[in-house]
């Protein structure tokens, strides 16, 4: 029998070392829960960056999959396929757009939003050829590709990986007078914003600050484009965090739940003005808008609807951060956060960091990850319940007494 140990030395020897992962090996995982080679259970407080928020093997999704796997699962675009539009018609009206162009990671996604917005700003807007600026926030998570490290501020992200593409403005978050500031250059074609910075340590911008930089965007023909990502598919409370402050992006990224964390399956979301400057030949994938993921990604976001993820992620979201702020403990210097994408701000004691937190919650049977080393993201899959949280926080609280 192999132990954990095992199991991770082989992904030592043998995996790129790209990733620093806790030391527990998961091995299946039903709705909030997730159980190690041992037979440990614990709650998965990370629902893999947000992309598990129906919970994990999700009986109505994966029997979609199971359905859709037996019949056809990938056809190309050289060709239809009898789901694609299925799909694209189910998105559209789900979120209120014209139309859909199907990816398969939130880079894509991004980086497709990123072609369209320069496609746009030459063909519609009239900015001429190659000069087109795109404005993004410091701080920011995009993804891994060359092109979207190279509008990152993180140096672990791009040290080393230049050279990088030209073509960005890089303004602070939440500071809407920067963005007045770098809408004067007539060559900028968009704004791409996380409506929550994420990887920044679920940074929720000032109230209003969506909104106003919506309108900004406006006065000066700028497409507000808005990386949902993570923050989508009712995580922080909404269907979309945009819904907030009633904001409707001209170009809409989404990813990671769309599926359900079933499958990869991204997309950007647009009205005919903006996606139609893409005509045939000019971007695509192999996989992208595949029928297993579409079918997937139809059943994913009508569970979404159907358990009303989103009251449950607003209702839970606000008895988690309560709690947390009751707990008497010193490493606790704040939580923050909107629904269930939250994060604990954890100051350091006796030499004891957000890593050792982690840890010893993972003893106590709770999963969840630091990022900056001192922060702790507490995301958990939006099917939770009340008596689940609460079950959650005993085990946090009983985390943060052992360090006292
Ligand atoms: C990793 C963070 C989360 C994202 C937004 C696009 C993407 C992501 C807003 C790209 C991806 C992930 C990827 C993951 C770590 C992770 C993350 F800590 F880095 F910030 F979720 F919190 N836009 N976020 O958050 O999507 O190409 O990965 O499908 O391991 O890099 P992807």
């Amino acid at each position: 029998m192999m132990t954990s140990q095992d199991y991770i030395n082989r992904e030592d020897k043998y995996g790129a070392h790209n990733y620093h992962p806790l030391p527990v090996v998961l091995d299946h995982g039903k709705g909030v829960h997730v159980w190690d080679v041992e037979g440990k259970r614990y709650f998965d407080f990370l629902s893999a960056y947000s992309a598990v928020n129906q919970g994990h093997c999700h009986p109505r999704i994966i029997a979609a999959l199971n359905k859709q796997a037996e019949k056809i699962t990938l056809t190309s675009r050289a060709f239809y396929n009898s789901v694609l539009g299925e799909f694209e018609e189910y998105i559209t009206n789900y979120f209120g757009y014209d139309k859909v162009l199907p990816m398969n990671t939130g880079a894509e996604a991004d980086e497709t939003a990123i072609k369209l917005c320069r496609r746009w700003g030459y063909d519609v807007k009239g900015i001429s050829e190659n000069e087109a600026k795109i404005i993004v926030c410091a701080e920011n998570f995009h993804g891994r590709t060359t092109t979207i490290i190279s509008m990152s501020t993180d140096p672990d992200s791009r040290r080393g990986f230049g050279p990088y593409t030209p073509g960005f403005i890089i303004i602070p978050y939440n500071d809407v007078n920067a963005l007045e500031k770098a809408l004067e250059d007539p060559n900028v074609a968009g704004f791409l914003v996380e409506p929550i910075q994420g990887e920044a340590g679920v940074f929720v911008p000032a109230e209003g600050y969506l909104k106003a930089s919506f309108d900004l965007c406006k006065k000066k023909n700028v497409l507000f484009i808005a990386d949902e990502v993570q923050t989508g598919i009712a995580r922080t409370g909404k269907m979309l965090a945009c819904d907030h402050e009633g904001v409707r992006p001209d170009i809409l990224i989404l990813g990671k739940a769309v599926s359900g964390g079933v499958l990869p399956v991204s997309c950007v979301l647009a009205d005919n003005e903006i996606m139609l400057v893409i005509k045939p030949g000019e971007h695509g994938s192999t996989f992208g808008g595949n029928p297993l993921g579409a079918k997937v990604a139809i059943e994913a976001l009508q569970v979404i609807k159907d358990e009303k993820l989103e009251e449950n992620a607003e209702r839970i979201g606000k008895i988690f951060r309560d709690e947390i702020r009751k707990i008497d403990s010193e490493m606790i210097e704040l939580v923050r956060g909107k629904g269930l994408l939250n994060a604990v701000v954890i100051k350091p004691k006796n030499g004891k960091e957000a890593w050792d937190v982690c840890l010893a919650m993972k003893e106590n049977g709770l999963i969840a990850k630091p990022t900056h080393g001192h922060i702790i993201r507490f995301a958990p899959p939006l099917v939770i319940t009340e008596e689940q949280m609460h079950e959650a926080l005993e085990i946090i609280r009983k985390t943060f007494a052992e360090f006292k």
